[in-house]
């Protein structure tokens, strides 16, 4: 029998240890600090789009808790199922060297974590920093369990560029008014997409195109002239999606944590999984507008929610509403992700060498 009582992981971990033994020059930090995060998968019932629906989160919050740390810090989660679904956790983008085993992937690194049980994740973020995410990894329990890993540079490192005034994390998320086990159910029997989401939704709110939901809004208060970081996340389950700030310009400087040369924007093309960091200067007349996030979607003949998700940058000291809605692209303009991928470069100059290791 396995560790785990996976009798397969024995035939993992060999290969995991064999890796360790072959890689013994491979660089393994000293030094940097260990961060401990408690979660507990938990199940919390939420009222959106006038119903009362029951989620899977951790620690009860959805979007879940964010995992702070610093470029080659030690991190610790311990995870305690309190629900009676299988879960694993997933840390989206963290390469996991010498960690295999926390990877998260269910029946592949590791047996789900079963109702009442334990699993503690240890990893250590190697030459890492920027923004990722975390989520289930098991069914579609991803589609409510998960939550953003923002990670700063070392001490006395700066961003390559203009240090911004404060940061916001902006998860953008798909919801459905269905357990996650039967919209599961319902995609294995058609054997198609998803069903349509009943809302999109930013930071856990839709905003206010949907039913019951105009004062469901995430909202940021800025400082006219200040610079903000956003940290833009991807969490939905499946869908390509828009993200746009009314008369606003954003500039790309990081994706998927890694550092990008400057790229001025007005639209954004973020896939499932994946991180953008933009900058975005309050330089506008003083007033309320709308950040939106809506789908990109080039087939044909898919069901999928058209009404995108709004929240709402909202200057201080304007009294006024003026409330300014995003243009967003159209679900099938395939011209816009294609500018928006040629304008990602990376910040090393032409000849500079690069560590891909
Ligand atoms: C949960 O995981 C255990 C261990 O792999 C498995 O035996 C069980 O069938 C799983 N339960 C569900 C509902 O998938
Ligand atoms: C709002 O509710 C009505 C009635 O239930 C429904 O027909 C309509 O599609 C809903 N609108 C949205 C945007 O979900
Ligand atoms: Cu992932």
């Amino acid at each position: 029998m396995g560790l785990h009582g996976c009798p397969w992981l024995d035939l993992l971990l060999f290969i995991c240890i064999a890796i360790i033994l072959s890689d013994v020059s491979a660089f393994w930090p000293v030094g940097g600090t260990t961060r401990f995060y408690d979660f507990k998968v938990q199940t919390k019932t939420v009222r959106k789009l006038c119903k009362p629906l029951t989620i899977v989160t951790i620690n009860e919050m959805y979007p879940g808790p964010i995992i702070y740390a610093q470029e080659n810090d030690r991190i610790i989660v311990k995870v305690t199922n309190q629900t009676p679904y299988n879960t694993t956790i997933h840390w989206h983008g963290v390469k996991q060297r010498l960690t295999c085993w926390s990877d998260g992937p269910a029946y592949i690194t590791q047996c789900p974590i079963q109702a009442g049980q334990t699993f503690t994740y240890e990893f250590t973020l190697v030459q890492q920093k920027g923004t990722m995410l975390w989520h289930a990894h098991i069914s579609w329990l991803r589609a409510t369990v998960h939550g953003p890993i923002v990670i700063y540079p070392k001490t006395g490192v700066p961003y390559p560029f203009q240090f911004p005034y404060e940061e916001h994390v902006i998860v953008l998320g798909e919801y459905w008014l269905m357990d996650t086990q039967e919209l599961e159910r319902e995609v294995v029997q058609s054997g198609g997409g998803p069903p349509s989401a009943d809302a999109y939704v930013i930071n856990g709110h839709p905003g206010p195109l949907y039913n019951c939901s105009e004062h469901d809004m995430y909202t940021i208060s800025a400082i006219p002239g200040k610079t903000y970081l956003l940290r833009i996340i991807n969490a939905a389950l499946n869908m390509e999606h828009f993200f746009t700030i009314a008369n606003h310009k954003m500039t790309v400087v990081e994706v998927d944590g890694e550092y990008t040369k400057p790229f001025v924007t007005e639209h954004l093309m973020i896939m499932p999984g994946q991180t953008t960091n933009v900058l975005v200067t309050a330089d506008q007349q003083l007033g309320s507008y709308y950040m939106g996030m809506g789908p990109y979607m080039s087939a044909q003949n898919i069901d999928f929610q058209k009404s995108p998700a709004l929240a709402l940058l909202q200057y201080q000291g304007s009294s006024n509403i003026l409330r300014q809605k995003p243009m967003l692209p159209k679900f099938n303009d395939n011209e816009l992700p294609q500018l928006f991928m040629n304008g990602l470069k990376s910040l090393a100059n032409e000849g500079d060498r690069k560590s891909v290791v």
